[in-house]
């Protein structure tokens, strides 16, 4: 039996449970025990076995509900104005959000605050299992010795782990990675951006002239000089090789933009304007599938293990079913990503951040920081944390950069422009701050909406203000002066010289009714800096000498990015840098067996 909808799934259920007048407990799972028996949804098996044979990653359990309930797109409900089954999460398992014994969790408000009603959801809640870590727990596990043993773990499901284990694999490794969250992606998922890169055929076919001096030249300038200058030797140069790896896993990137702090349009993202971190997260995550490279999900590393000569021995995971083990491996990879939504650490780097929205996902909790911290790792730029100016205010949601790119202005609340829109995040974070209220608006017209996907849902979120006129827009949002600012800007446009901020790129005149606003203010969205690495990806110690078997790239490292990340070169970091970490990590795994 398939059931349609979400709508006819929760119809069923009351009536289900209505007739059977007696149900044990308000939950999935008693529900279910009306049609069926424990195995409905475990696999066969004596009852005392059941709660062994849940795996992780909960494979079973989700391949059952399908089977019943069918896919994602089974599930799809064209008449929801926001549809859990079709968002930009992809097909995430079921038991990301329903649970069988406990109450149900809308995964979306991790960063919105949707009013969806959930079957269930008065269940009891669940004890939350990847609190604290446990020392005692990890020590034990150490003494057990390994359960398992690979050549190559990668701790972390985002673009830099998904690319070092597709890399590791290449060279011929037995490569596992383990997410610590119940989907992976982390902070890749969310991009919405694009990937810098510079001689690509797009650039050619737009006449885009580039070169890898220029890209160079402006991270660093970005950067404020304090990136390593040979890692952003790398990054421009395999820049193009970044984009035309992706395409080849099937990625699609025919549109270019401009991101700030970039002299010309270098930012590719998928074509018609959707968002670029999902489309690659779900290719990557499919190859993976394809190549048979075991991702494991609910899977938190909690430490890396060393032999007595401080080589890399493996890591104790710690999972959501299986507990405590510990796996042996010749290297790991750490690609855990940032440290954007740890408070506690956000505290102690960056204090004057500390009460600041974040657009990061819940993941980035730095975990890959602290576990490399405690053997000794050494540290880059660790506390310069970059606010992206253009995050929902009042909400996690970021407003891509890409939205000032084809041409968005900026403006305070009486609607008057106050810094170049195209500058770069923390120059433009700081001239916001010190606006009224510490927010502004960007404000555009029909062109943009009808241009980039991304746009129509925040439309579909609910964050956009519209008139029919700009005075119509100013009465709504009460920026006395906007009549006047667009005027001014449409001139400036037309004359192809900005006279008040010296913007270089505009790519529209302010002419297509509606018009939108949306209001926006600086949260936390990259944390630069992390654990030192060399330009092999090599994780380097406090004498800055390669520590055996552990590599990293992608958020959780330093020096790539300096003292500020330019938009759209966190994408190239975490496929160029996680392609380098992978590959030396299978080399050097392979050469120890
Ligand atoms: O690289 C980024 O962080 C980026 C381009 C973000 C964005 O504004 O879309």
């Amino acid at each position: 039996m398939k059931v349609k909808n979400l709508a006819s799934v929760m119809a069923a259920a009351v009536m289900m449970l209505a007739s059977a007048n007696a149900v044990a407990k308000n939950d999935l799972a008693s529900f279910h025990l009306k049609m069926g028996d424990c195995q409905t949804c475990h696999a066969d098996g004596k009852m005392k076995d059941i709660k062994k044979s849940i795996t992780d990653s909960e494979t079973h359990i989700n391949a059952q509900c399908k089977e019943c309930h069918g896919g994602f797109a089974d599930l799809a409900d064209k008449k929801l104005k926001l549809d859990p089954h079709g968002s930009h999460l992809g097909e995430i398992n079921c038991t990301t959000c329903h649970s069988g014994h406990a109450k149900p969790k809308l995964t979306c408000n991790n960063c919105h605050n949707f009013k969806m009603e959930m079957p269930f959801a008065d269940a009891k809640a669940k004890k939350k299992w990847d609190g604290d870590w446990d020392q005692d727990k990890i020590k034990k596990a150490i003494a057990r010795g390994p359960v398992e043993t690979v050549d190559v773990v990668v701790v972390g499901g985002g673009n830099a782990g998904f690319n070092a284990a597709l890399s590791a694999q290449v060279e011929g490794a037995k490569v596992l990675l383990l997410e610590k969250a119940p989907y992976v992606g982390g902070n890749s998922m969310l991009a919405a951006g694009g990937i810098n890169a510079v001689g690509t055929p797009q650039q050619k076919a737009k006449g885009i002239k580039d070169s890898v001096n220029w890209f160079i030249e402006d991270t660093m300038k970005g950067g404020r000089y304090k990136n390593d200058p040979k890692l952003v030797k790398i990054l421009g140069e395999q820049s193009a090789d970044a984009v035309k790896w992706l395409e080849s896993l099937g990625v699609n990137l025919d549109d270019l933009t401009r991101s700030g702090g970039a002299r010309v349009q270098r930012t590719h993202r998928p074509h018609g304007g959707a968002s670029a971190g999902p489309q690659i997260m779900a290719t990557l995550n499919k190859v993976a599938k394809e190549r048979g490279i075991p991702v494991r999900l609910n899977s938190r590393v909690e430490k890396i293990v060393l032999n007595d000569d401080k080589s890399v021995a493996g890591v104790v995971v710690h999972g959501r079913h299986s507990g405590y083990n510990m796996i042996a491996a010749g290297s790991v990879v750490l690609a855990t990503g940032g440290y954007g939504m740890n408070k506690q650490m956000i505290a102690y780097y960056r204090p004057t951040f500390k009460d600041m929205t974040s657009s990061n996902n819940v993941t980035a909790t730095g975990d890959g920081i602290l576990l490399a911290k405690e053997i000794g790792a050494s540290m880059t730029d660790i506390d310069w944390v970059q606010a992206h100016p253009t995050v929902g205010k009042d909400s996690r949601i970021l407003i891509s950069e890409t939205v000032r790119g084809v041409g968005a202005i900026m403006v305070n609340t009486d609607g008057q422009r106050f810094v170049n829109e195209l500058t770069t995040r923390d120059r433009a974070s700081d001239a916001i701050l010190k606006q009224k209220g510490k927010y502004a608006w960007l404000v555009f017209d029909k062109q943009l909406v009808e241009k980039k996907k991304m746009i129509r849902g925040y439309d579909r979120l609910g964050m956009l203000s519209k008139g029919s006129t700009i005075e119509e827009l100013a009465k709504a949002t009460g920026m006395k002066d906007l009549a006047k600012t667009v005027a001014d800007y449409n001139k400036y446009q037309a004359a192809g010289k900005d006279a008040a901020f010296g913007r270089e790129d505009m790519p529209i005149k302010f002419n297509q009714p509606p018009f939108y606003a949306v209001k926006v203010a600086p949260g936390i969205h990259h944390t630069m800096g992390g654990v030192a690495i060399d330009t092999d990806a090599n994780v380097l110690n406090l004498q800055s000498w390669k520590m055996d078997g552990l590599f990293a790239a992608g958020e959780v490292t330093g020096g790539v990015h300096g003292f500020n990340r330019l938009g759209g070169n966190a994408i190239a970091d975490t496929v160029i840098f996680g392609r380098i970490a992978g590959k030396n990590a299978a080399k050097h795994a392979l050469k120890k067996k």
